[in-house]
């Protein structure tokens, strides 16, 4: 591995420039790079038989105005659909952050209408997928006459589906009773290498490669254990993978297919109950399970099916973020189409108790305030935050905010003015909301938005400060200018009236082609004296992640090794274990 330490302040590279609010282009992170690896999941099974027309099979269609598509055309259009348009517009096409593309909504458009829009995109968030270089023009067409046509539905997944795919690689009764490694485990970064399908463990204190293990295709998320030994990771192909960190060198223990389509993971972590239930929620079929936290072992499942807070019943209420209650024995489950907040009771799965909370639509990420009794997510279409009180397991408040806020696990700090404060930035817009959190020191703070900041522009994916820090790092990964969204913004949270200094990470890393080198994801260190970045770039390109010094604000190493192929999230194991955001 190449870890390039920068001394001297002119390799230092920093520049400031000055902000320019750009109108946002991007819209949600579906944009990204996406996987090319083809699945070989259930979802190929389902579709009825194709029948011979001219020589080639054609898609059967119910739809008679669906412009005609071969059977093999039908499933190239069905894995670009799952793997590029799915998390934006839902599995059935009913839409979430991106509109619905039901045939009803989509043959009266007509298809060279079609081929415009998804060719080059709209202001309103749709992806220029032509002009971006990730379509050519056949795909493009091949695309607009697939969404004309009906979207298949794919199959269940049942528990005993889950419990045929799971596999112990070390059973219980042969893994370490002891840590048998010399890491530094509290400062060890588990790194999300997108689309090689696996994660990265990398030594925070020294930067080297502990090894890369093998996980879910499209891999999403890493959540650490609340007893800091087991690490969970969860790809886009539902698959969770279980590591140790206690081995020798530590690797995957288990693994089980939890679905077809997932984004989240979380494992119990109230007192007494650590690690002893595992989650994951589905966003194909649109439910979550509860499992054993040692072995995966599947235990329970429940489908989110049923009522949005408008009161329409919705059949894909697809599960995004999943905390784990620091009052309660209580998962806390967002239902993206619902806009309810699921309060999960694990301690009797036979008789399961989990109480729904009307929130708002779309749900998405977020994080606990610093207290922890405070859930704060975003309703991302709604342009609201929603608050939870999980102590009283009820709704706190519903908070209007920015366009379309996307927080990640959000940032907790003291306001000098408003007292302890969450921030949240966002895909639509420029704004970074910072809201009051501490409902008895500063009630009339409390679930206000107490001061708006101006970031770089739109297309904000994350935003991190830790409780040693007095910075503030916002990403504007998706933001459709390079000069955006390969630089972040850094407040001073002593003056937040100060504007940020903007600092050009991706030239830290100093990479020499030409890929996209976005900027994403913020992340402290243990101690929070260095903030990691990825600098992400397609799978064919260079990437690298870029360790800048929190206090100089300058970067510190480079971390490029070539098998660091697509990093995104990085999960400082310590922060992620106890909620430290
Ligand atoms: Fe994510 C968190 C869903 C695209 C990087 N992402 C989440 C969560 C959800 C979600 C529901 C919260 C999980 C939790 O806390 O339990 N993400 C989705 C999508 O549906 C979406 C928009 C489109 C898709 O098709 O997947 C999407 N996400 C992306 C990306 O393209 C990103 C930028 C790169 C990548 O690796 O895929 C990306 N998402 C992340 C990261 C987190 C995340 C790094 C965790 C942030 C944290 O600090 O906790």
């Amino acid at each position: 591995m190449k870890i390039r330490p920068l001394t001297s302040l002119a390799a230092l590279l920093l520049s400031t420039m000055a902000m320019t609010a750009v109108a946002q282009k991007a819209g949600e992170p579906a944009k990204a790079d996406g996987p090319t690896t083809k699945t070989t999941s259930p979802e190929a099974k389902f579709e009825s038989a194709p029948y011979a027309s001219t020589g080639e099979a054609m898609h059967p269609t119910s739809n008679a105005k669906a412009p005609p598509m071969t059977e093999a055309e039908f499933d190239k259009a069905r894995q670009i659909y799952f793997e590029r348009c799915a998390g934006c517009h839902g599995v059935l096409r009913k839409g979430a952050t991106g509109k619905a593309l039901t045939p009803d909504v989509t043959v009266p458009k007509g298809t060279e209408y079609l081929k415009v829009f998804i060719a080059y995109g709209s202001p309103a968030g749709m992806p220029n997928w032509l002009t971006s270089g990730d379509f050519d023009e056949a795909t493009v067409d091949l695309m607009a006459r697939y969404i004309q046509h009906d979207p298949p539905t794919p199959p269940e997944f049942s528990l005993e589906d889950m419990e045929k795919s799971r596999k112990e690689y070390v059973p219980l009764a042969q893994r370490p009773t002891k840590k048998m490694n010399k890491y530094n485990i509290e400062n060890i970064f588990s790194v999300t290498l997108r689309d090689a399908g696996e994660i990265a463990l990398i030594d925070g204190d020294t930067k080297e490669i502990i090894n890369i293990v093998k996980t879910g295709y499209a891999v999403h998320i890493s959540r650490m254990g609340a007893k800091g030994r087991y690490l969970y990771v969860i790809g886009r192909d539902a698959r969770l993978n279980l590591i140790d960190l206690w081995m020798e060198k530590p690797d995957n223990v288990a693994e089980i297919k939890v679905g077809l389509e997932a984004r989240s993971v979380e494992t119990s972590k109230f007192k007494g109950w650590e690690d002893k239930i595992a989650i994951a929620g589905t966003y194909w079929p649109p439910q979550f399970v509860l499992m054993d936290g040692d072995t995966l072992k599947p235990r329970k499942v429940v489908s989110t099916r049923g009522m949005t807070v408008d009161n329409e019943y919705h059949p894909e209420p697809r599960v995004a973020a999943i905390v784990s209650s620091h009052q309660k024995p209580e998962f806390l489950v967002n239902a993206k189409e619902t806009g309810k907040i699921w309060m999960v009771d694990y301690t009797d799965l036979v008789n399961l108790k989990a109480k729904q909370l009307d929130a708002a639509k779309f749900l998405h990420d977020g994080g606990f305030d610093a207290s922890g009794r405070y859930f704060l997510t975003a309703a991302n279409s709604s342009n609201k935050i929603a608050v939870v009180d999980t102590k009283e397991s009820k709704m706190a408040a519903l908070i209007d905010v920015g366009k379309i806020p996307h927080p990640g696990r959000g940032a907790n700090f003291k306001h000098p003015k408003y007292g302890p404060v969450w921030a949240t930035s966002g895909l639509g817009d420029e704004s970074i909301a910072i809201i009051g959190t501490d409902p008895k020191g500063h009630k009339g703070n409390a679930w206000k938005v107490v001061q708006s900041l101006k970031g770089q522009g739109g297309g904000s994916l994350f935003i991190k400060t830790h409780p040693k820090s007095n910075n503030l790092w916002v990403d504007t990964t998706l933001n459709p200018d390079a000069k955006i969204s390969q630089s972040v913004a850094v407040f001073d949270i002593r003056d937040l009236s100060k504007a940020p200094q903007i600092i050009d990470i991706a030239a830290c890393a100093n990479l020499k082609d030409d890929g996209a080198k976005r900027v994403v994801q913020p992340e402290y260190n243990q101690k929070g004296d260095e903030v990691w970045f990825s600098v992400w770039s397609a799978k064919d390109k260079q990437s690298a992640i870029v360790v800048v010094d929190d206090k100089t604000r300058t970067c510190k190493a480079v971390i490029d090794d070539k098998r660091i192929v697509t990093p995104t999230g990085k999960f400082n194991v310590y922060n992620t274990q106890h909620d430290v955001y």
